[in-house]
C-alpha cells in the first residue's frame, strides 16, 4: 500500500517506517498519524516482520508536530490531533516486536515523542533533541511529559521541557535519551545490525520480555514481578524454551522457530 507522508518498506524481517515530509523536516500532522495507526496494524499482524525501524532523513527525524497545522485551531481540533497520535503512539510502544528509532537530525516537540515510544534510539553525531514547546506557549502533548519523566533522571526532563532546551547527541546519551551515537553515514547500517540480531532472537521471549518491563512499570514492584513470573512460566509452554535450553546442554547453538 501507497502512504502520502510515509515510505513503508518489508525487507529481511524489519518493517521500515521512513517519515516522508522532507518539505517541512517530517513535521507531524493528523494525516502522519493515521497512516502510522495502519501501518502499525499492518506490521503486528505480519509474522514475517521481527523488527521496526522508524526514520526520517539526514535533516530531521521529525520537527515536532505541524505548526501550520495546528496555528488556527481550537481547543477541539487540538483534542482530535492529539486523540489520533495517542492512539497511533500508544500501539507503537504496545506493539509486541522490537522497535528502534534510527535518528539523525531534529528530532524535537512530538517528533522526539514518536522516538520516546520505540524500545531504543540510535542517534547519528548531528542529532538535536528537545521539547521548544514552551517557547510555543504550549507543552509537549504527545507523550513527552510522561514519557520523558519516566525514562531519564525527572529533574533533568523537566528542566528540558521548562526551558525549551535543544541538547545534542552526547548530552543525550549522557541523561540516557539515546543508547549509542554513530556516525551520520552509517546510521541506517548500524541499525541495521540491531535489527538483524535482534530479528535472530526468539520471539516470544522477546515479547514477554517487552510486556514484563512495559507492564511492569505501570504497577507496583510487587505486581510486576507477578506480571514477569507469569510470563517465564508461561514461556516453559514453548517449543522455544525446550530448543534453548537443550541447545545449551548439547553445546550447539540454538534454533528458534518462534513457537
Ligand atoms: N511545523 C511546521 N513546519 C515546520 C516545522 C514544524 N514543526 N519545523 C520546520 N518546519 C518547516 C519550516 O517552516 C520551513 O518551511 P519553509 O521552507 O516553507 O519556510 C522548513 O520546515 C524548514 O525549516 P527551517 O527553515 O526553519 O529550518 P532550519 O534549519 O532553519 O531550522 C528548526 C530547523 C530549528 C527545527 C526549525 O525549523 C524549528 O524551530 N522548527 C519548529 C520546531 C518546534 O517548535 N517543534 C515543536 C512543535 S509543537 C509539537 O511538536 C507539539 C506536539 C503536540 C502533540 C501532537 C502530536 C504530535
Amino acid at each position: 500500500m501507497e502512504y502520502k507522508n510515509i515510505i513503508f518498506e518489508k525487507k529481511e524481517q524489519i518493517g521500515w517506517i521512513k517519515l516522508n515530509r522532507p518539505k517541512k523536516l517530517n513535521a507531524l500532522n493528523r494525516e502522519v498519524f493515521e497512516e502510522l495507526d495502519l501501518i502499525i496494524t499492518d506490521v503486528q499482524e505480519d509474522n514475517n516482520i521481527k523488527v521496526v525501524v522508524i526514520t526520517g532523513n539526514e535533516k530531521a527525524f521529525a520537527a515536532g508536530a505541524d505548526i501550520e497545522h495546528m496555528v488556527n485551531g481550537g481547543i477541539s481540533e487540538a483534542f482530535k490531533l492529539t486523540d489520533i497520535s495517542i492512539v497511533a503512539q500508544e500501539k507503537l510502544s504496545d506493539l509486541s516486536k522490537p522497535t528502534i528509532a534510527a535518528i539523525s537530525g531534529y528530532a524535537l516537540g512530538g517528533g522526539l515523542e514518536l522516538a520516546l515510544c520505540c524500545d531504543f534510539r540510535i542517534a547519528a553525531e548531528n542529532a538535536r533533541f528537545g521539547f521548544p514547546e514552551i517557547s510555543l506557549g504550549v507543552i509537549p502533548g504527545g507523550g513527552g511529559t510522561q514519557r520523558l519523566a519516566r525514562l531519564i533522571n525527572q529533574s533533568i526532563a523537566t528542566k528540558m521541557i521548562f526551558l525549551g532546551e535543544i541538547i545534542d547527541c552526547d548530552k543525550a546519551l549522557k541523561i540516557g535519551l539515546i543508547e549509542k551515537i554513530v556516525k551520520e553515514n552509517e546510521l541506517i547500517s548500524e541499525v541495521k545490525k540491531l535489527a538483524i540480531t535482534l530479528s535472530n532472537m526468539p520471539v516470544l521471549a522477546i515479547r514477554a520480555a517487552k510486556k514484563a518491563i512495559k507492564n511492569g512499570l505501570n504497577v507496583s514492584l510487587k505486581d510486576g514481578l507477578i506480571i514477569e513470573q507469569n510470563l517465564f512460566c508461561m514461556l516453559f509452554g514453548t517449543e522455544d524454551q525446550k530448543e534453548g535450553m537443550n541447545a545449551f546442554i548439547e553445546k550447539r547453538k540454538a534454533k528458534f522457530l518462534g513457537r
